[in-house]
This record gives structure tokens, C-alpha cells and sequence, in this order.
């Protein structure tokens, strides 16, 4: 890990849904730095384990099988954040999956969630739970 690595990664717009088992977090990572980097690893007070998650529409992962509107998700082991780039996690896309939650997840609670990232290392955010 470096300064300048640690300085590239800016994380906004953290935002989750009042849940109970199993909490979905959304968000936004902006790299401003010159080199890509890599999210990795999650983690959360609040959740037993923390997945990267990737909506997938069926029709198009079934190989030939319709299935349109059918949406499926998968685990992804790393999300590369490109240089000068973001990626923005939103329903129906990347998202993080906050599994074995601790507590219900209710409106308007904070809570917060540990990103980490191979160059940028571990980044904290506040995470919103928004009314539905
Ligand atoms: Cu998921």
C-alpha cells in the first residue's frame, strides 16, 4: 500500500434497503488515480460475511435458453476499478450482498461497511439504509 494508491479511491453514494438475513448494499467507487485497482474484499460489523455480487439477466446467461426476465446473480471474485474511471454498484448490476445479518436492517440506520481494495488497501464508508 502506498499514499498515493490510498488517495486514488473515493467511495460515495453508499446506500442499503431495510432487510432482515440478508442485506443489499449499493454504492459508488471512483478511482482518481492513474492506475486501476482492484475491489477485493468486504467486510461489515453488522453481517456474518460480505459477497461481491453481479446481476446477471438469465436470457442472456442461459446460453441459447429464453429466460428473458429472469435475473440471477453471481459471485464475482474482484471488481477492477479502472484508472481515472468509477464503477457504480446499482440494482440490476454490481451489488454487495451482506450475508448472516446481525440485526434488522431498519430505515434511516447507518451502519458501516469496509471495502478493500489490492493497491488502496481498506477504505471505510457510512452505509445509509434507505425506506423502501
Ligand atoms: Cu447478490
Amino acid at each position: 500500500m502506498n499514499a498515493l494508491a490510498l488517495a486514488a479511491i473515493v467511495i460515495s453514494n453508499a446506500w442499503s434497503r431495510p432487510a432482515i438475513g440478508t442485506g443489499v448494499v449499493y454504492l459508488r467507487i471512483a478511482n482518481r488515480g492513474a492506475v486501476s485497482d482492484r475491489l477485493d474484499a468486504a467486510r461489515t460489523p453488522v453481517a456474518r460475511t460480505v459477497e461481491v455480487h453481479r446481476s446477471i439477466d438469465g436470457h442472456a446467461s442461459m446460453d441459447g435458453m429464453r429466460m428473458s426476465g429472469v435475473m440471477s446473480m453471481e459471485r464475482v471474485p474482484a471488481v477492477t476499478i479502472p484508472a481515472h474511471g468509477s464503477v457504480t454498484f446499482a440494482p440490476g448490476g454490481y451489488h454487495l450482498m451482506a450475508i448472516g445479518l446481525r440485526h434488522d436492517l431498519h430505515p434511516n440506520e447507518r451502519f458501516t461497511l469496509q471495502l478493500h481494495f489490492a493497491a488502496a488497501g481498506w477504505k471505510t464508508v457510512p452505509v445509509e439504509v434507505r425506506p423502501i
